[in-house]
């Protein structure tokens, strides 16, 4: 090379290097061409050519089984009926496989509860199964063998096998001198060489959903809520978790957490499946429509009008396991969402402080700092509920300790941050640091509670302090010994107020193939690496919970955060977005991200506040507090490298923009309260797409930049540089009818969509006709301090004049609402006739005697001014309320109700 060719070289070097660091390392992480088992599934072309042996059919209860067969293996097929319109497809080796393939069972509740089948007739060529509720229809079709699944209005939702790209690679042992295809036995990437010692296990099927043009889901990927076409576009999905240093958006690489479940809807109708696998999995997904005749015999149940079927398709194809299948068959979106929570769980009432806000930052650097960091959000009048301290704060990155210089006193210093109303968190992350002289590594290794390698020899991995071994959660003595490490007197400085955040669980490894364990590593009971590896990180914040929950004995509610999760992680942690980056793009980008995992089952989410890396301006700042005040997980994050960012390092405009984001969250805390405890009975996530709540309502089916907290709020926050305008979607339901108010003001606001004026100090948030809101409106310092507070009511009428809602609450923090210690008040407000309305209080659940007293009642959409509003609370004498009415803004505010929670009381109001 010429000198000046080097030297311009060199030049561009330089110029290219920021912005080469700046973005993700893709040649760390393995395209679907690079993975041999993804390759050959993708490449399908032609069906495999299986068929279902009519000989073989048995049946027997709730269990359905034939044997499959083309001309290269046999499979067996089992059909499970399950209780509340799901059914399950097993695909799976004979009995004659040389090794039992690893079903991920710990990720369900319970074992699901079967109900048999009302009816089963198998004909010549196909047999017809009827679920035991008799609301799903299951035809199965002998050759080709494809499974087709009807809901209870007999619509065609869902096929298996259409496209004929069924595959199983069996078990084998190795022959010398035959023939395998590519990668069968080892395969390699980079500077790694996976060894299958068992051959490769991969399976694959297509799956398409009926009649749907949209569906959504397989979190974690930064990208659409809408799933895109990625046949012929991109990679496939990927679901494999890894924590992928600076990522992408709009990307199907894989994330921290995989949950490998789509959610099918369109107008009133929807239908979820759930592929139940914990090995790497990829799922090209594609929406097209077909004409009714290539549906065959189902063509006449085909819906959807016109010639053409829209249908929305996903091949699954993973690593190892079994072709597995949970159908959630609706028909609402509502019911979906229950039935995959009757499986897989729901987040339980979470304490109330960890709905609040929480203040982090990779690290607070001493105790002093801590105390500064408190005392500043009570300087500035912000409310906050936990301080975090990230890795810095141990000795050496050996969890559980404390570095003796910056943080000598970690009980003092917990108790005195509790003493104003907060808590804290640490940070324990799964590796551990290879050094006899760190107990919990002396301890693991004597009882043998590390993951292994092929050798017998335990595994090892190069993580933040240095080489490191990581704990086998499939062992049952690791799980014991890691829950008593939470034990008040075994983890040192530890209390009741501090409680844990689960890092770097995916596992990351800095040392292995795409920065995690390698697959062939050896867990309890002889299980591979790759077999589970999605579900290593549920499988370690389970634990964790398991640990939080002994040291008060079951008392207190665990709060655990963890960044890779799986199927089944909403029952033991909230889940963040991993590390994001200070721009526009991110913030935007972390509406379909909590979005695709809320509908996915997982509800507490949430993105780093700022942006984890770099410096946000305090515009990109301010409209993230406004944006993550309206999303589940709410918490300021940042990296070490980047400039402290506590709120009042900032102009006095942000510092005002930030507090204000922050209070109107507080206010909003009961709502969101209420929310968690109902998602507790239902699933249902409190934040929500609008399709949610509109069912029918087509138009609203790619929406991602507005959603709903819960049924009544509709928050548009601005995630655009420089704009103070933004167009909103107000749907007006079935009936065209419903009434939108804007949250502040209470004005009503007209149109299908409107346009609204967003200055930076604005976030548009509207409620909807219909709706009751309880909020705090005292100003604290925390959330804790806020639990008795006195209840606003927020009234929006509907075009009838009606509104109803609901408050929860109880102690905030025990389990003592699961005996009774909870109130459960429901508000009904009914405008009688144009001369009369009235709201009315009913406590109907739970003795918890609640202080809380309703304190104002402020109604939206009232046409005139009341003459008189009275009170009539239980055995009392009516007594006459203040009231003052607004003409232009139609607000009614009703003053000092006085009434308790825990007893009935009518308002009248007489116009
Ligand atoms: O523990 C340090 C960070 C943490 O702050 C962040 O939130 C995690 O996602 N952690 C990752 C490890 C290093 C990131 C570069």
């Amino acid at each position: 090379m010429a000198a000046g060719t080097n030297w311009l070289a060199s030049l561009l070097l330089l110029f290219a290097t920021p912005l080469a660091v700046e973005m993700v390392k893709r040649d760390e992480f393995k395209t679907c061409d690079q993975s041999a088992f993804c390759k050959q599934h993708r490449a399908i072309k032609e069906p495999t050519g299986y068929e279902l042996l009519a000989n073989s059919i048995s049946h027997n209860g709730a269990v359905w089984t034939a044997r499959l067969q083309n001309s290269q293996n046999t499979l067996k097929l089992n059909l499970v009926g399950l209780v509340d319109s799901t059914v399950r497809v097993q695909i799976d080796e004979p009995e004659t496989a040389i090794r039992k393939r690893y079903v991920p069972n710990p990720a369900l509740v319970a074992i699901p509860e079967e109900l048999k089948f009302s009816k089963v007739v198998n004909g010549a060529q196909e047999a017809k199964i009827l679920s035991g509720d008799k609301k799903v229809k299951v035809v199965v079709t002998y050759k080709p063998f494809l499974i087709s699944i009807f809901n209870e209005f007999g619509e065609l939702i869902a096929q298996v096998n259409r496209d004929g790209k069924l595959k199983v690679e069996e078990f084998r042992t190795k022959e010398e001198g035959k023939e395998y295809p590519d990668g069968f036995w080892e395969e390699r990437f980079r500077s790694f060489t996976d060894n299958k010692p068992h051959g490769s296990s991969s399976v694959g099927v297509d799956v398409s959903f009926v009649s749907f043009k949209t569906a959504y889901g397989l979190p974690e990927h930064a990208d659409s809520f809408a799933l895109r076409n990625t046949v012929g576009n991109t990679d496939p999905y990927r679901l494999y978790n890894l924590d992928v240093f600076e990522y992408e958006l709009n990307n199907p690489m894989a994330l921290y957490v995989s949950i490998p479940y789509i959610l099918a809807h369109r107008a009133n109708r929807s239908v979820g499946a759930l592929w139940f696998n914990a090995a790497e999995t990829w799922i090209d997904t594609q929406s097209s429509v077909t004409s009714k005749g290539l549906f065959g015999k189902v063509y006449d149940k085909v819906t959807g009008g016109g010639d053409n079927v829209p249908h929305f398709d996903a091949h699954f194809i993973s690593e190892a396991g079994l072709v597995d299948i949970f159908f959630f068959v609706g028909p609402t979106v509502k019911d979906v969402q229950r039935q995959n929570a009757k499986l897989t769980g729901m987040t339980p009432l979470p304490p109330l402080f960890s709905i609040g806000y929480h203040q982090c930052r990779w690290n607070y650097n001493d105790e002093q700092d801590v105390a500064a960091v408190n005392k500043g959000f009570d300087d500035h009048d912000m409310p906050m509920d936990v301080i975090w301290l990230d890795i810095e704060h141990t000795d050496g990155k050996k969890y559980f300790t404390w570095d003796k210089h910056k943080f000598p006193t970690p009980n003092n210093m917990v108790d005195k941050v509790a003493a104003s109303g907060r808590k804290m968190v640490t940070i324990v992350d799964p590796h551990i640091k290879k050094d006899d002289g760190y107990y919990v590594y002396k301890d693991a290794k004597d009882k043998g509670l590390f993951v292994k390698r092929t050798d017998g020899s335990d595994f090892e991995g190069h993580c933040w302090p240095g080489s490191s071994e990581y704990l086998d959660f499939w062992h049952p003595d690791t799980r014991s010994y890691w829950k008593d490490q939470f034990a008040f007197d075994r983890y040192t400085g530890s209390s009741q107020n501090l409680f844990i955040w689960n890092d770097m669980n995916e596992p990351s490894v800095f040392s292995g193939p795409e920065v995690t364990m390698d697959k062939e590593s050896i867990h309890y009971g002889g299980i591979e690496h790759r077999e589970v590896h999605n579900m290593y990180g549920m499988m370690y914040t389970s634990a964790t919970f398991d640990g939080i929950m002994a040291r008060t004995n079951g008392k207190d509610r665990p709060f655990i955060l963890s960044r890779a999760g799986f199927i089944g992680t909403q029952r033991t942690a909230a889940i963040w977005t991993g590390d994001n980056t200070a721009d526009w793009g991110h913030l935007e980008m972390a509406a379909p991200m909590t979005l695709s995992l809320s509908i996915a089952g997982v509800p507490f989410v949430g993105a780093d506040v700022g942006g984890f890396f770099g410096n946000p301006d305090e515009q990109l700042l301010s409209r993230w507090y406004q944006a993550a005040a309206y999303q589940p997980f709410f918490r300021g994050h940042a990296h070490i490298d980047t400039r402290r960012r506590e709120p009042w390092l900032f102009s006095e405009q942000t510092k005002n923009v930030i507090r204000d984001a922050l209070r109107a969250r507080y206010a909003l805390l009961p709502y969101w309260y209420t929310l968690f405890q109902q998602h507790s009975e239902d699933g249902v996530p409190p934040m929500r797409p609008l399709f949610y709540e509109f069912e029918n309502d087509d138009s609203v089916l790619e929406e991602q930049k507005q959603w709903m907290v819960g049924s009544g709020l509709l928050a548009r926050p601005v995630v655009e540089k420089d704009t103070f305008n933004v167009q909103v979607k107000l749907p007006r339901g079935d009936q065209k009818d419903e009434r939108w108010f804007e949250w502040v003001s209470g004005v009503e606001k007209l149109g299908e969509t409107i346009y609204v004026d967003a200055p930076i100090a604005h976030t548009p948030v509207f409620q909807r006709g219909g709706s009751i809101i309880p909020t705090w409106q005292r100003i604290r310092r925390s959330a804790t301090l806020m639990k008795e507070d006195p209840i606003t009511l927020f009234v929006a009428l509907n075009s009838h004049g009606n509104a109803r809602g609901v408050i929860y609450l109880d102690d905030g923090q025990t389990h003592d609402y699961q005996s009774g210690q909870f109130v459960k008040t429901a508000f009904n407000f009914t405008t009688k006739s144009p001369k009369q309305a009235v709201l009315e209080g009913a406590h109907f659940g739970g003795q918890f005697a609640a202080k809380n007293w309703v304190e104002r009642v402020v109604v939206r959409g009232v046409q005139s001014s009341p003459k008189k509003v009275e009170i009539t609370r239980v055995s009392d004498p009516v007594q006459t309320l203040e009231f003052s009415y607004d003409h232009d803004s139609g607000v009614l505010v009703i003053r000092k109700p006085e009434a308790l929670l825990t007893l009935n009381f009518k308002i009248h109001i007489e116009f």
